[in-house]
């Protein structure tokens, strides 16, 4: 009687063992799954960093290619061009659009400094009042002046001189600053592009 019951608590005993092993396997095959779950997301991740990593390489490569073109100067954030070779005012604002700009605008102190001490020869600029004389215009985009550095006198001639350049030995100075010219008179000129 005691050795039947003994027998029948072994053989639940083996049934709770071998349970026992199965649930172990599968807590087992949960944890391998829950590792390549993880290593799956660690690699995805990695993968992302890479590729970002990738893209701000190529960001930084086509940064440091970025530059003005050859001979072009770079002045806070715009590229110039001198140009001293002689044309009249409208060949010139033409040679400025056909390397993919315009004759130079003038904006601020800054800019007209930095032009001034780059410049070695007399230039036209963008200003002009060819479609109403004393109303000047920048040819870029037909704003109108909100800084000015006339030569001291200038303008002065009326509907005779539409066109503005750089003067200084040209008007008797000793350091450049604007004056209006007929437009017909060769003159360099300064390009002016977005960098
Ligand atoms: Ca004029
Ligand atoms: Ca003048």
């Amino acid at each position: 009687m005691i050795i039947k019951q003994l027998d029948r608590t072994e053989t639940r005993l083996n049934k709770v063992q071998s349970l026992s092993n199965q649930n172990h396997i599968s807590i087992n095959n949960i944890n391998g799954k829950l590792e390549k779950d993880k290593v799956t997301q660690l690699k995805s991740l990695v993968n992302g960093i890479q590729k970002k990593m990738r893209n701000m390489k190529s960001e930084i490569d086509d940064l440091k290619k970025r530059t003005c073109p050859q001979d072009w100067m770079l002045f806070m954030g715009h590229c110039y061009l001198f140009v001293y070779k002689k044309a009249i005012w409208s060949n010139a604002k033409n040679e400025c659009q056909q390397k993919g700009g315009y004759l130079v605008k003038v904006e601020s102190v800054a800019e007209n400094l930095w032009l001034i001490s780059a410049l070695k020869a007399e230039v036209w600029i963008g200003l002009n009042d060819i479609q109403t004389e004393g109303q000047w215009r920048w040819t870029s985009d037909n704003t109108g002046i909100s800084f000015s550095y006339w030569q001291s006198h200038q303008p002065n001639s009326g509907r005779r001189e539409n066109c503005v350049h750089y003067c200084k030995t040209g008007c008797g100075r000793n350091a450049y600053g604007w004056n209006d010219l007929p437009c017909s008179r060769p003159q360099g000129y300064i390009c002016e592009k977005q960098f």
